[in-house]
């Protein structure tokens, strides 16, 4: 019998208002005692997605949406990882600026993690936000099957929202009788990747939300998806961005359209109406249509204080010293209106090059050079130029980018891991290269990123 999210949803009741994620238990690791102490088993197991059908998901602890792992800035958080799937893998915490040995990628920073085999990471997190977690093996059908979950970072000083709601995104491949569709194909590998057919937030098609009426909602999105960009708009509300990609933005900014692409995360915060009865529709813009994609729907007792929308604490990056910083090109390219074939006619999966390198696949006998290696503590600015007709969210492990400026868009400097780079766009960004490891730097469109938009770059 699988098990069913929507009992399992309406089990919680209206104590759902605080995230139907947050409210799944802790696991105690060894004394029972430690506040921040969880088992995270990655095993198949069937889900309900589409109502009455069976999809042969590969999920964390037995269920979809996964955990959500609340850690504490400043606090060390300690997972055992228990891997129970029928092959290797690994987590990498996306966005975490923690030490090489945590960061989950197999051979640049730990052996993969065997069948049967478990594995302790446990860090630090220097910076509060909306993060997220993901195997870095076998990633199209790993993370396609459902292995992807959020890891919220809560603040060092609390911050108040009445309600905070982790809103996971992503287009499952999946057929009508539940079964999974193919995650690739190589017609769609050189193009923009193959959307799944069911599109859902947290394992649901168009969800409510109960939120009381007045109250402060504070909604976390994290594209989880493998392939498809979602353009966030709340049109007929007023919402404000509070964080971009995990990191606090200096002023509120009012939301009309932002857009995700893979990996990438948004905290909005908005004040619900004041009236019981009233639905907040939060949608995806599609070229000029917009398309629910899930709904705030007031009720209980309405807050009685005054609510504002107030700035995030900001994290402590490290500030790049500009001026004495280095400048590194980086050119996304790619090969390929025509699938390529090699001598023997088979289909040769590198389409895309990071300064005319690709890096198709990840295996103990295939590591190449870095791309860069950076000296410790130094300041750099990369230069990142797509000459490709397509987009390209670019994401490098282990820091946190100043987004200076861009060829196509004016804006006030903010920060992300995660750079969506449009058609043709030159974008700088800054950051010092303060963390000594391999780091992993790729397209997180992950059939990009598993036909050559893949490298690393080594900071010592
Ligand atoms: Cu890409």
């Amino acid at each position: 019998m699988p098990l069913s999210r929507r009992t399992f949803l309406s089990g919680l009741g209206s104590s759902l208002t605080l995230a139907a994620c947050s409210q799944l238990p802790k696991f105690s690791l060894t004394s029972g005692n430690e506040e921040y102490d969880y088992i995270l088993t990655a095993e198949p197991a069937p889900i309900e997605l589409i109502p009455g059908t069976t999809t042969p998901a590969w999920c964390f602890n037995q269920g979809f949406p996964s955990p959500v792992i609340r850690a504490k800035q400043g606090k060390e958080v300690r997972i055992l990882f228990r891997n129970r799937l029928p092959e290797a893998t690994t987590i990498h915490w996306h966005g975490l600026r923690i030490p090489i040995e945590m960061d989950g990628v197999p051979f640049l920073s730990q052996p993969p993690i065997q069948p049967g085999e478990d594995f302790l990471y446990r860090f630090t997190p220097p910076d509060a936000g909306t993060f997220w977690y993901h195997p870095h093996v076998n990633s199209l059908v790993q993370l396609g099957k459902g292995l992807v979950g959020p890891i919220i970072v809560d603040e060092a000083e609390p911050v108040a929202f009445d309600a905070d709601l982790p809103l996971m995104m992503k287009n499952w491949h999946i057929n009508d009788d539940g079964s999974f569709a193919p995650f690739t194909s190589p017609r769609a590998a050189f193009r923009m990747g193959t959307p799944g057919a069911f599109e859902s937030v947290n394992g649901i098609q168009n969800p409510s939300y109960p939120v009381r009426p007045g109250s402060l909602v504070r909604l976390r999105f994290l594209n989880v998806d493998n392939t498809v960009m979602y353009k966030v708009a709340i049109p007929d509300h007023q919402a404000w961005i509070i964080a971009i990609d995990g990191s606090p933005v200096a002023k509120p900014i009012p939301l009309e359209q932002h857009e995700m692409g893979p990996g990438m995360r948004l905290d909005v915060a908005l004040i619900a109406p004041a009236e019981s009865g009233a639905t907040v529709s939060i949608k995806n813009a599609k070229g000029r249509l917009l398309f629910n994609m899930l709904e705030l729907k007031t009720e209980g007792e309405p807050i009685a204080a005054a609510r504002s929308i107030t700035p995030l604490p900001v994290n402590p990056l490290p500030e790049p010293d500009l001026d004495n910083a280095e400048t590194i090109n980086f050119v996304f390219e790619w090969e390929g209106a025509v699938t390529p074939v090699n001598r023997d006619g088979k289909t040769n999966y590198k389409f895309w090059t990071m300064n005319r390198r690709a890096w198709e696949g990840m295996s103990a006998d295939n590591i190449p050079e870095p791309l860069a290696t950076l000296e410790l503590g130094k300041t750099y600015i990369f230069r990142l130029k797509n000459v490709t007709p397509h987009s390209h969210p670019i994401h490098l492990h282990g820091f946190i980018w100043s987004v200076l400026r861009s060829n196509q868009k004016a804006f006030d400097l903010f920060h992300t891991d995660t750079v969506l780079l449009q058609k043709n766009e030159m974008v700088e960004v800054a950051f010092v290269a303060d963390n000594p490891g391999h780091w992993m730097y790729h397209c997180h469109v992950i059939e990009h990123m598993k036909t050559g938009l893949m490298g690393y770059i080594t900071v010592k």
